[in-house]
């Protein structure tokens, strides 16, 4: 079978949940994909930030290949000997009291609401069934009912109403709103991403998260980061929150704590916030499983062992400084943080963002638009300084065609 079966197959048989880019994929290694044809790309979009470590990353399939042949999965009705191990692991890793393992990032933000309304109800005295979270226009957190009732992107809510109530959308990096916002005694929470990723990779101004935190705590209101994509190194420190200090109350990550094996996602507090939930209140069939457990583990280690903050710093700095040297009216900004960036496409000769991504394609690179003029690049954080290099090089060849197209 050729890439078109294979298309053929997903339009016959799926659901038509997605648009993707005409590419059928086989084989990933680090930085790079294969096609079914055997063509060879570099991978830009690290499925959305959730192989940082790298396409099967050696330790981390050794350690899901000797747990899946001893013990998978044993549900929450029993212990057993790699969650409590997993738990202390991770909570020394980001310096919190406890962990609540999930698996989605919807999950984990569900699990980051529940947490925030009942510690309002028990702890702070706010009125049951009134506390409000306060959430930020252009915030991408899931896909699940109650995480479409934040969003103002019609493409994420709209016709899957009524919605969940409790939510106080503003603006995002606008500390004037969020003053407002939090003269309302029943705000419990305000639930923001550090870097707004699925928006188009919007770095808000240097400060705003400090500040923001530092009203939060006036207010007693519990500061929720949600790193699913920007944590664990992407931004060029372990997570976004660390540019400014600051640490959050609730910290929910997902993604690349499974090193893009299977989902694997956490939810961070201190015993304050996170013994609110007793015995029964929560959990899941999957989350924590003994597999999870050794598997995130070993992608926390390969953080540290290879120095991927670091990586992320520097080649992002290159990569920035090179685009930026690309002459091509098409670029209209390039912007972000470590290895988390976009560059916004200006249309020209009725060619747009998606025209530059089939064209980086032919050349041996995959990334994807969000919204419509918008392509993120966020390689796999191993990516070293030639492949940066040669990657701006496939960029700047693929708008420059298009610009002749
Ligand atoms: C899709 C977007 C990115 C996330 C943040 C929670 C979640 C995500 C900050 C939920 C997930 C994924 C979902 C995926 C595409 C991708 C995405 F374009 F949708 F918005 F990365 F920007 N918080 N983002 O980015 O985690 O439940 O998916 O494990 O739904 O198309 P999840």
């Amino acid at each position: 079978m050729n890439s078109q079966d294979y298309i053929a197959l997903e339009e016959k048989y799926g659901a038509h949940n997605y648009h993707p880019l005409p590419v059928v994929l086989a084989k990933g290694e680090g930085v790079y994909l294969w096609d079914v044809e055997g063509k060879k790309y570099y991978d830009f979009l690290s499925a959305y930030s959730a192989v940082n470590q790298g396409h099967c990353h050696p330790k981390i399939i050794n350690t899901l290949i000797e747990q899946a042949k001893t013990l998978t999965l044993t549900s929450r009705a029993f212990y057993n000997n790699c969650l409590g191990p997993y738990e202390k692991y991770i909570t020394e890793y980001f310096g919190y009291d406890k962990m609540l393992p999930m698996n989605s990032g919807a999950e984990a933000d569900e699990t980051a609401l529940k947490l925030c309304r009942r510690w309002a109800y028990d702890k702070k005295g706010v009125p049951e069934n009134e506390a409000k979270i306060i959430v930020c226009l252009g915030n991408f957190h899931g896909r699940t009912i109650t995480v479409i009732s934040m969003s103002n992107d019609p493409d994420s809510y709209k016709g899957f109403g009524p919605y969940t109530p409790g939510f106080i959308k503003i603006p995002y990096n606008d500390l004037n709103e969020l003053e407002k916002a939090l003269q309302d005694p029943t705000v419990a929470g305000f639930l923001v991403e550090p870097i707004q990723g699925e928006a188009g990779v919007v770095v808000p101004d240097e400060g705003y998260l400090r500040k923001a935190y530092e009203m939060c705590k006036e207010k007693n209101v519990l500061f929720i980061a949600d790193e699913v994509q920007t944590g664990l190194c992407r931004t060029g420190k372990l997570l976004a929150c660390d540019h400014e200090g600051i640490k959050p109350d609730i910290l929910i990550l997902g993604k690349a704590l499974s090193g893009g094996t299977m989902p694997i996602s956490a939810v961070l507090a201190d015993d304050e916030v996170m013994l609110v939930i007793k015995p029964g209140e929560h959990g899941s069939t999957f989350g924590g499983n003994p597999l999870a457990s050794k598997v995130a583990v070993a992608a926390l280690e390969v953080l540290k062992e290879e120095n991927l903050a670091d990586n992320a710093e520097k080649i992002g700095n290159i990569f920035r400084e090179e685009v930026k040297k690309i002459n091509s009216e098409m670029i209209e900004i390039v912007r972000g943080k470590g290895l988390l960036n976009a560059i916004v496409i200006k249309p020209k000769n009725g060619k747009e963002a998606w025209d530059v991504c089939l064209q980086m394609k032919e050349n041996g690179l995959l990334a994807k638009p969000t919204h419509q003029h918008i392509i993120r690049f966020a390689p796999p954080l191993v990516i070293n300084e030639e492949q940066i290099r040669e990657a701006v090089k496939i960029i700047e060849k693929s708008i420059l065609q298009v610009e002749q197209m």
